[in-house]
């Protein structure tokens, strides 16, 4: 060990700068980019690492985890049905049986164990990045535009470009990504617009059954899905949003 007096605050800097500048220019190009770490971005980003994909997950915020850590009401419990647990198997998350099949988990573990389970799988998280617009080429997403989220919207700075074939929206409640494509009026303009009221069963079946592919390039998953096609919000039940990641993967993975 070197002794403390050895550590130069200039080496401290210079090894994160490095380290960090290495795995940018690594991620610039990749399979596959997911945008957005809540549930179902960092389940699809677990799956397509775990098939041997180059995935760079993107996030605005400091913390992955999305819509997970304030459970409901800012009570931090998740419910999970049973049909999502072998996904929570797979993360290592412990829950508790509660009634009717409902499966509760605490909030900082779940988050936890899916971010973990990404990341350990290969998948490179990049947070305070933010989602600016779609690169489109030829009908169809090469990537995304995107900036540090201190600088977009606040100062005349320009970003730079992450490229992949395939993006996943998994933006949540706003589907960043596709709104892109829908305000240039490049998606099939009989999409709806936004989610519909609460049908907590009726959400949970949407945003699994219809994880798509809305243009050549682009995938919707989780809360993304009930956005671009007006599917019902279901609420703080989180097993939909981990089968949809999984199923995003599976469908991506079949593609090719
Ligand atoms: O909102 P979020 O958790 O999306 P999700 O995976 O899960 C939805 C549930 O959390 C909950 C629900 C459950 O029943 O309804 O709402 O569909 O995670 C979305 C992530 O995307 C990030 C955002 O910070 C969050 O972590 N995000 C949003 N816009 C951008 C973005 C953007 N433009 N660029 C990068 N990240």
């Amino acid at each position: 060990m070197p002794r403390e007096a050895e550590i130069t605050e200039a080496a401290i800097s210079k090894a994160i700068i490095e380290s960090y500048h290495r795995k940018l220019a690594r991620q610039i190009e990749s399979d596959a980019i997911i945008v957005g770490a809540g549930p179902s971005g960092l389940v699809a980003a677990f799956h397509l690492a775990a098939a041997g994909k180059r995935v760079t997950i993107i996030e605005k915020r400091l913390t992955p985890g999305g819509g997970i850590w304030g459970g409901a009401m800012g009570m931090n419990e998740v419910v999970v049905q049973e049909a999502a647990l072998p996904i929570l198997t797979a993360a290592g998350v412990r829950p508790a049986l509660h009634a009717g099949g409902l499966h509760v988990v605490d909030a900082a573990e779940l988050a936890c164990s899916l971010c973990l389970m990404a990341v350990r799988a290969g998948a490179v998280l990049l947070n305070l990045v933010v989602l600016e617009d779609l690169c489109v080429h030829d009908g169809k997403v090469t990537g995304i535009v995107a900036n540090r989220t201190t600088i977009a919207g606040a100062l005349p700075v320009d970003p730079i470009v992450f490229s992949a074939s395939t993006v996943v929206d998994a933006t949540g409640h706003d589907a960043v990504a596709v709104e892109q494509l829908r305000r240039r009026g490049l998606l099939n303009p009989g999409l709806a617009r936004g989610e519909a009221p609460m049908d907590a069963s009726a959400g949970e079946s949407f945003v699994v059954e219809r994880v798509a592919e809305v243009y050549p390039g682009l995938w919707v998953t989780g809360m993304s899905v009930c956005a671009t096609f007006g599917g019902p919000r279901m609420g703080p039940i989180f097993g939909g949003m981990l089968l949809s990641g999984k199923r995003v993967a599976e469908m991506i993975l079949s593609r090719r």
